[in-house]
């Protein structure tokens, strides 16, 4: 045959996460890769020809399953320092806001982060990447937000998209300026915020540092309206958005966010059925993250169902950070959503997989199995797709596929 697949993988059971629900479940199936795409799948039995007829190279997988590559949408996943004596006080009883309001928290993190060389932080940074890649994880986002001036977050967003070009993921990279004030503008929070709108944002957008702008909507962190001036400097500079929203109080910061079309909004416990309908209105998803939920022992869970309710997409990612989320497994986090919130294993894989391509703005790319779309693809070692969301601490990854090149895994 002319134009011949560069690689077949037959033998494998397929979850192809389609965008319009279910687990997309082909049993004793084959999957074709043409120029890093996929190029054909479905059951063996219907392959047009012999494989090696098909195919410049065959390969047997052994009864795998293969699912499209894990998606993380919402990490912090750079930074330097360490945070373990906050985790200490807060056993004995100090809440995170406190620790906050006292120079702790976010901007002890921001200290460290200043003081780190570019290259210091990426080898730190390095460490947390490695694991979410053993667990089958192709497109993870990492957020700037602990440099908090011009320079160090364009050191952090560099980090990020320098472990890119070295490691076999595909990193969106999204601009927090708005995470904390920082102590040179204590007390000054609207100039602070001026500095993110008129100098930093359009510094990091000039240099294409950032796929997104988010921020830190709270009554610890900054208020709609300070949100609203940066969301409007963000679309002025062509840059998607996103939210932290009612994680610790209900500051209306989803309906913000619905307002200016954002990719995302994420937390959510404390967010109300009206700004759920909004978020459904503007095609916001709810992206939701049960290890700070758990890390700071939250009791108000998300509202999943006025999310099933309107139909919002949910998604579920890390939140990988120092303070309230220091999680490197995705894998954990299905099992927390289905645990803590009670989203049923099936929600929880298309949070990961689909929904998450959603939360990003990517869907088009990745995020399920089907033709045309990039060849990420995990491979796994289990019985059925729920196992990956039932498992604690195991992880059943025996390979993944990047762009169509394989690597084995353990
Ligand atoms: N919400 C969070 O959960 C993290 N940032 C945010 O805006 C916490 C970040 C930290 O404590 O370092
Ligand atoms: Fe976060």
């Amino acid at each position: 045959m002319q134009n011949k697949w560069d690689v077949l993988w037959v033998n494998a059971h397929l979850a192809a996460m389609p965008a319009v629900g279910g687990y997309g479940i082909v049993k004793n199936a084959a999957l074709a890769v043409k120029d890093g795409r996929i190029a054909w799948l479905g059951e063996m039995a219907s392959l047009p020809d012999a494989p090696q007829a098909l195919a410049e190279e065959v390969h047997d997988v052994g009864g795998a399953w293969m699912t499209p590559g894990l998606i993380d949408c919402h990490t912090h996943l750079v930074y330097a320092g360490n945070r373990a004596d906050e985790f200490a006080q807060r056993m004995e009883g100090k809440t995170y806001a406190d620790i906050a309001k006292t120079g702790g928290g976010i901007i002890s993190t921001v200290r460290a982060t200043r003081e780190a060389s570019e290259e210091a932080l990426l080898a730190a940074s390095e460490k947390r990447l490695l694991p979410f890649l053993n667990e089958g994880v192709t497109t993870i986002e990492i957020k700037s937000g602990y440099g908090l001036d011009t320079e160090n977050e364009i050191k952090m967003l560099r980090v990020a998209r320098r472990l890119g070009e070295l490691h076999p993921v595909s990193i969106c990279t999204t601009f927090l300026g708005a995470h904390a004030v920082p102590p040179e503008f204590a007390g000054r929070g609207n100039d602070y915020i001026d500095v993110v709108c008129n100098e930093m944002l359009p510094a990091i957008a000039k240099k294409k540092l950032a796929d997104a702008v988010d921020g830190f909507c709270e009554n610890i962190g900054f208020a709609p309206a300070q949100m609203e001036k940066v969301f409007n400097a963000a679309t002025k500079h062509k840059l998607k958005i996103k939210l932290h929203a009612e994680q610790l109080s209900d500051q209306n910061g989803a309906a913000l966010a619905a307002r200016f079309k954002a990719i995302s909004a994420d937390h959510l416990e404390y967010v109300s059925e009206s700004s759920v309908a909004a978020m459904a209105q503007s095609g916001t998803v709810a992206v939701l993250l049960p290890g700070a939920f758990y890390m700071l022992r939250e009791t108000k869970k998300p509202p999943v169902k006025w999310l099933r309710k309107y139909n919002v997409p949910i998604v579920i990612a890390s939140d990988c950070n120092p303070g309230t989320s220091p999680v490197t497994s995705l894998l954990l986090m299905l099992n927390m959503g289905c645990v803590l919130f009670g989203l049923t294993p099936e929600e929880a894989l298309r949070g990961v997989t689909c929904n998450a391509a959603r939360a990003l703005g990517i869907a088009g790319e990745v995020g399920t199995l089907e033709v045309g779309r990039t060849a990420d693809i995990a491979l796994w070692d289990i019985a059925h797709p729920a196992d990956l969301a039932y498992n604690i601490g195991y992880n059943p990854c025996v390979g993944v596929i990047r762009h169509g090149n394989y690597r084995a895994i353990q």
